[in-house]
This record gives C-alpha cells, structure tokens and sequence, in this order.
C-alpha cells in the first residue's frame, strides 16, 4: 500500500549504505525521492532502478555538502515540482582515520567536520524556509553511538556526531513554532562503506571491523528511518539509538 501521499522526500549520500537502502524504501513506499552525493554514476543506475521497480520519479543532484556555493546553487532553486520537500534525511557523512588525537591527519578532521556538520547545516539552511513557508515538514539527522559517547582514537568522528546530536535538539527547539519536526537516528555498527572510507580503501581493515558478529545492515537502519518518518502528525521520534544485539556500547562488541 502507499502510505505517503507522493511526499517528497531528499536524502544526501544516496550513493551507498544507508541513504541507499533508505531511497529504495521510500521508493518502494510511494514518496518521490530527491537523491544527493558526488558519485554521479551510482545516482543515475539508483535513479534507473528506482523508475523500473516502483515507478518512482526521481531528481538526482550532484554535488559535496562540504562546498556551499554547490549546495546552494543545487538545492536554492529546486524545479517548482519539486520545491515543497517535506522529508529531509542528512545522511551523507564520514569517519576519515582512526589515530589517536596527537596523531590526527589535520585533513582527515577537516574533511569530517566540514563534511557531518557544516554540509548538514548548509543543506539544512537550504530546505528550512520552505519547510517554514509550508508550516511542516520533517528533518531527521543521522547521529551515531559516537555522537553519545567517546571512545578511543574516535576523537574528532565522535566530536563531529556529538555536534550533530546538538544541531537536532537546537533545530527542535527553533523549528517547534513552525510545525517542524526533528528527530535523530543514531545507529551502532552497520556493514556499508563506512569503514572502507575510514581507513581509505583498505579492504582488510573494513572487513575486520565487522567481523565475528551480527552488524547492523543499511536496511535494517532504512526500516528504522522510516518508521520514524511514518509515524502520525501529533507524535515525534525525538531520537532512536539502534545497535547491533552484539554491540553493547562503542567498545563491547560480543565476537565470536
Ligand atoms: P557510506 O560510506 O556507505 O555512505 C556515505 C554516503 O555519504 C555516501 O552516499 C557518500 O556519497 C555520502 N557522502 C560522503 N561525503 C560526502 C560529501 N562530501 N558530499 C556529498 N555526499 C557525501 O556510509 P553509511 O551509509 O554508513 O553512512 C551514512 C551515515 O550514517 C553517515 O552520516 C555516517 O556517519 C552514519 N553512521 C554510520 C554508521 C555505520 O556504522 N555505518 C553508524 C552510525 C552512523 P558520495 O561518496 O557519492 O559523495
Ligand atoms: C559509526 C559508528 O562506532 O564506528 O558512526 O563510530 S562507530
């Protein structure tokens, strides 16, 4: 059945993991979908498939959060069908390295800041006054176990995800007379390409990561997601942290 009424929904970093999967479902549910990130192959192949399995018209938007002037001149003007987003997951992110801080790569911290919170800002900054104009709409963020605690050599991921935890309950409080809602999804490990960027191609190291136990699957967190967006008008998910049953907090993970 579809349940949304053809919503549109944007999600930035649909290229992969998480805003991947999360596309297909809402795909799969009758929203129409704007998809985001900077590998502009992977957007057009989801684009394609998302027309041939659920008829979904799509508008694909090539760009990095990290640049402002790219931002803005994709999402400022957005075609007029396509202007009224009602849905807007801040997916795209990164966890560039992990080194203890005094060994920091300075580029690797730029990259993650610039990127998990000044990206999420910009691109926030371009959907809000719609959003307020139409006197409702829905931002869900993507936080992390790291944006609620600490944990070794995470230091500047976990500081970027501590800043997104921030920026979700300040938006709350500004966009409540707006009929804005605002919610966070924070997920513990999920298999996607997270770890194969964290240590830059590295395919061992990611598959270490994951090793000896059950993680999170992008689908799984895509499920999660939209049962957030699902939920009726009067009720908001403030914040959902979903881990794998093997993960008991960042530095416990039960492996086999
Ligand atoms: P993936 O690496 O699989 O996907 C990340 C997505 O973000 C890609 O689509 C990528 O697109 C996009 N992205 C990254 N940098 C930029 C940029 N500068 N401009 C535009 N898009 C960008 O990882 P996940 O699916 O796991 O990550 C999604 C979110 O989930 C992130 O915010 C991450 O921090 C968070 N998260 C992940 C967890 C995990 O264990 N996997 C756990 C907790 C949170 P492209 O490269 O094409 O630009
Ligand atoms: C990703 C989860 O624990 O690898 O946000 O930092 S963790």
């Amino acid at each position: 059945m579809n349940r949304s009424d053809k919503k549109i929904v944007l999600i930035t970093g649909a290229t992969s993991g998480i805003g991947q999967a999360s596309a297909k479902l809402f795909a799969q549910n009758g929203y129409q979908l704007i998809i985001t990130g900077r590998r502009k192959d992977r957007l057009e192949t989801l684009s394609e498939e998302l027309k041939k399995n659920y008829n979904t018209q799509t508008l694909t938007l090539n760009f990095d959060v990290r640049d402002k002037k790219q931002v803005d001149s994709n999402l400022k003007n957005l075609p007029p069908t396509w202007k009224n987003v009602s849905l807007l997951i801040n997916n795209a992110g990164l966890a560039a390295g992990l080194s203890e801080i005094q060994d920091g790569d300075n580029e690797d911290w730029e990259t993650m800041i610039d990127t998990n919170v000044k990206g999420l800002l910009y691109v926030s900054s371009c959907i809000m006054p719609t959003m307020i104009k139409n006197q409702s709409g829905h931002i869900i963020n993507i936080g992390s176990i790291a944006g609620k605690e600490a944990y070794a050599r995470g230091n500047v991921y976990c500081a970027t995800k501590h800043a997104v935890e921030a920026i979700t309950k300040s938006m709350r409080i500004d966009l409540l007379p707006h009929g804005i809602k605002v919610s966070s999804v924070c997920p513990g490990a999920a298999e996607t390409e997270f770890s194969l960027v964290r240590f830059k191609g590295d395919t061992k190291k990611a598959k270490q990561t994951y090793q000896g136990f059950d993680p999170l699957t992008p689908e799984d967190i895509a499920e999660t997601i939209f049962w957030v967006a699902s939920r009726p008008p009067h009720v908001n998910i403030n914040d959902i942290l979903i881990m794998p049953t093997a993960q008991a907090n960042t530095s416990h993970i039960l492996r086999k």
